[in-house]
């Protein structure tokens, strides 16, 4: 697993990584999915590098409920809310996680089908 000085979405965070972005505040930075898989399809993610779900503890509470308001704030940005959208954490391999820097998911804009594979 990638310590922050070799992860991709830290060097997003620090800008040294270009990405489009769609939202930021102080805890957390939202981007478009650089391959996505529907026509809306955005990252929402905190700037402390934390690298699965797993990793958050009982302090962490307030965090992840700020990454939570991210994922309102794009879907608003974003005009998902009316049609309504999907918010998706991969966590480890089984999960489909391939970046270890925690990411949510804001995926929106057509209907999107359930289970997934
Ligand atoms: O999702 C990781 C996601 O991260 C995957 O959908 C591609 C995306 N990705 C990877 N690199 C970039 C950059 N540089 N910009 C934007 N999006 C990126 P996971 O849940 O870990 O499978």
């Amino acid at each position: 697993m990638p310590t922050s000085s070799e992860c991709i979405f830290c060097k997003i965070v620090a800008g040294d990584i270009p990405c489009q972005k769609v939202y930021e505040d102080e805890h957390v930075i939202a981007f478009h999915d650089l391959y996505p898989v529907a026509p809306s399809h955005v990252l929402v993610i905190p700037k402390k590098h934390v690298s699965t779900l797993m990793d958050f503890s009982e302090e962490d509470t307030e965090q992840m409920g700020r990454i939570l308001q991210g994922a309102l704030q794009v879907a608003k940005k974003l005009g998902l809310d009316e049609d309504g959208f999907r918010v998706v954490n991969n966590m480890g391999e089984y999960g489909g996680q391939t970046v270890y820097h925690v990411h949510f998911h804001v995926l929106g804009g057509r209907h999107l089908t359930w289970p997934p594979g």
